[in-house]
């Protein structure tokens, strides 16, 4: 068999048995301080960094670059780099390197509010793409060379072994395209954490076998990252927590959702849909996954059920510890940092129960779709087909991103989206005629879930799901809106829609600050 491999690239055929890449030669770590790494990094380069969400992620090397921009700018020079991230970061990386005007390029998923307002206002170059093709695309050569790759480590060897933290990101990928790579040896995370991890990076085309996954816990790679010693610049200690997000408690509403999407999941196995045994579920990030996860425990109904995902929150943890969920496969652990210190404090019990992976393996589509995953998501608003924008507000203002989302919604074997059917006090319908920017399309969308109820969209043609999720999902004050709207159509098309009038009730919020639309007929005159 003709294989080409990149340096350090691994090669694991269980069938023939070849591993054909192993890296020689062990270095004395050189330790460094933060500022003396963060020297490294130059104008115009890109930086690869380890993490997903603010798990795992850089922060204490990022600082100082920052703080290199600022006094480069205030000496009237440019300072300018790309970023290449597994996700989200924390305020450590998007937060500091955004308001120091520090970043050129970013790619991809991110959450940082000071990162968002210069996206909206233009000043960085933001390439939102799915979570599972970013290291892909970075072999690829698609956005440029990786110059550093910066990784944060609970363990490291002087022969090259990179022990991960609490994600498995994009590192082994950024550590083998980089040129030069800056460990942050990170006490404040548990040694522990490295029985969590299964790094594995697979082959590019045309020699990309399948990956051998058949069911969430299996394990198909190493619990470190090989590099080439001699590519380490320097080991930075450091002992910051990871910078967890806070989520608030669920309230009446997010309870809702949670418990409509159980009781609908509930249904479709009692009538054979889902097996008995039930399928892996993809749950996002938020408030209303917690929800939506909280509802699923609740309900004994559901047996103890498996994760195929990208993220783990705080609820996954507690569902494992009550044997509701039986194994999470995941990018990360995206949990506050006491629930962290309870799984690693406890790494006997979960070590069996938990594997974090590389996103372009806990997000990827061969394995969502051999797995049947049923994924839930979250939306910003959903058109009366289907269509979904989860990242645009008003078609231009960027939110988040679509993070995991798309990977597992094209590929599951039931999509779901879920979202409160209205937003900011009422005064925005979260269902409107045609969504502001697609994300996910009428194509692989199945079901809607609001608090209001839920609408199933599976064999449905445009015309039918159009009165499915006006009936079920749409908030009281807006349903006349819509049906109006639909007045104006012709019927008599497969999509019924007035071009004319299409985007009506986000014209109207641009104007006045609230959906509810008045009098349809200002927009077909
Ligand atoms: O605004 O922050 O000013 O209060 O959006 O909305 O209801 O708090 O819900 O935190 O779950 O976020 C879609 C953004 C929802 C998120 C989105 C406003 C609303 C509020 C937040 P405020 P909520 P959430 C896993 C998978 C895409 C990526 C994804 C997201 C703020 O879930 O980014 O799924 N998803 N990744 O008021 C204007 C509307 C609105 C609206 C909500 N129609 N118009 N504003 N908001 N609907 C992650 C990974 O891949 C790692």
């Amino acid at each position: 068999m003709c294989v080409k491999l990149l340096f350090g690239q691994k090669l694991l055929i269980k069938n023939t048995n070849k591993k054909i890449t192993e890296t020689k030669g062990t270095m004395a770590l050189n330790f460094i301080s933060a500022a003396e790494a963060a020297s490294y990094v130059k104008n115009g380069d890109n930086i690869g960094l380890s993490g997903f969400t603010p798990a795992g992620t850089a922060k204490a090397v990022t600082r100082e670059i920052a703080r290199i921009a600022e006094e480069e700018h205030a000496k009237g020079n440019p300072y300018q780099i790309g970023v290449f991230t597994g996700a989200s970061t924390g305020d450590a990386t998007d937060g500091v390197l955004a308001n120091a005007h520090a970043i050129r390029y970013r790619a991809p998923y991110t959450t940082n509010k000071d990162f968002r307002k210069a996206v909206n206002s233009g000043e960085i170059h933001y390439n939102d793409i799915h979570l599972s093709q970013m290291a892909q695309e970075l072999r690829y050569g698609f956005m440029g060379k990786v110059d550093t790759a910066i990784i944060e480590a609970c363990e490291i060897t002087e022969d090259g072994k990179i022990y991960l933290t609490a994600a498995g990101g994009i590192s082994p990928t950024v550590c083998r395209l980089a040129d030069k790579i800056i460990v942050e040896l990170n006490s404040a995370q548990s040694p522990n954490l490295k029985y969590l991890h299964d790094v594995y990076e697979p082959l590019d085309p045309p020699y990309r076998r399948e990956i051998p996954i058949y069911k969430p816990s299996d394990r198909i790679g190493s619990s470190y990252i090989q590099v080439d010693p001699k590519k380490i610049v320097g080991v930075v200690r450091t002992s910051k927590p990871d910078e967890a997000r806070h989520f608030t408690a669920p309230d009446v509403l997010t309870d809702k959702i949670g418990q409509n999407v159980a009781e609908f999941l509930v249904a479709d196995m009692k009538r054979g849909i889902i097996p008995s045994c039930f399928l892996p579920i993809q749950s996002g990030v938020g408030n209303i996954a917690n929800a939506v996860l909280g509802g699923l425990g609740r309900d004994k109904t559901v047996p103890p059920f498996e994760m195929y995902t990208e993220v783990i929150q705080n609820s996954v943890i507690k569902l494992m510890e009550e044997g509701r969920i039986k194994f999470g496969s995941a990018c990360s652990l995206t949990v506050t940092n006491d629930c962290l210190d309870e799984v690693t404090g406890n790494i006997d019990f979960f070590k069996d129960k938990i594997v974090l992976r590389q996103s372009e393996i806990s997000n990827n589509p061969e394995i969502i779709r051999r797995l049947g995953v049923i994924s839930i998501n979250t939306a910003i608003e959903v058109d009366l087909y289907g269509n979904v924008n989860s990242t645009h507000v008003c078609g231009v203002k960027m939110m988040n991103g679509i993070g995991g989302s798309c990977d597992f919604t094209r590929n599951s074997y039931i999509s779901i989206f879920t979202c409160p059917s209205t937003a900011k006090d009422g005064l925005i319908s979260s269902i409107v005629p045609m969504v502001s920017h697609v994300d996910s399309t009428e194509h692989d969308v199945n079901i809607i879930v609001t608090e209001q109820g839920v609408a199933d969209l599976r064999g449905k043609s445009p015309k039918q799901r159009a009165e499915a999720i006006i009936e079920n999902c749409v908030h009281p004050d807006y349903k006349q809106i819509l049906r109006d709207y639909l007045k104006l159509t012709n019927p008599k098309v497969q999509t019924p829609q007035n071009l004319a009038a299409a985007l009506g009730m986000h014209v109207t919020f641009s104007k006045t600050g609230d959906m509810h639309l008045t009098n349809w007929a200002d927009f077909v005159k």
